[in-house]
């Protein structure tokens, strides 16, 4: 059970590490080039940002947007 604990947290560590990194391809959780609302939501900060990124207004974020 303790090597499971410690995979586990190991697992938690690295999976907060890259939301923190908050690179494009980590949000854009489908592939599919643009962080949509529900994929920015992964992330509290972010969902606070998107309406002053998306500079389009089209509900999407693009990697260029995202960027800025
Ligand atoms: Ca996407
Ligand atoms: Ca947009």
């Amino acid at each position: 059970m303790k090597t499971l604990n410690v995979a586990l947290t190991t697992l938690v560590l690295l999976a907060s590490t890259s939301a923190m990194a908050g690179t494009f391809t980590d949000y854009d959780t489908n592939k599919d080039g643009v962080i949509s609302k529900s994929e920015a939501a992964a992330s509290e900060s972010l969902m606070k940002l998107f309406d002053e990124l998306d500079a389009n207004k089209d509900g999407e974020l693009s990697k260029e947007e995202f960027n800025k």
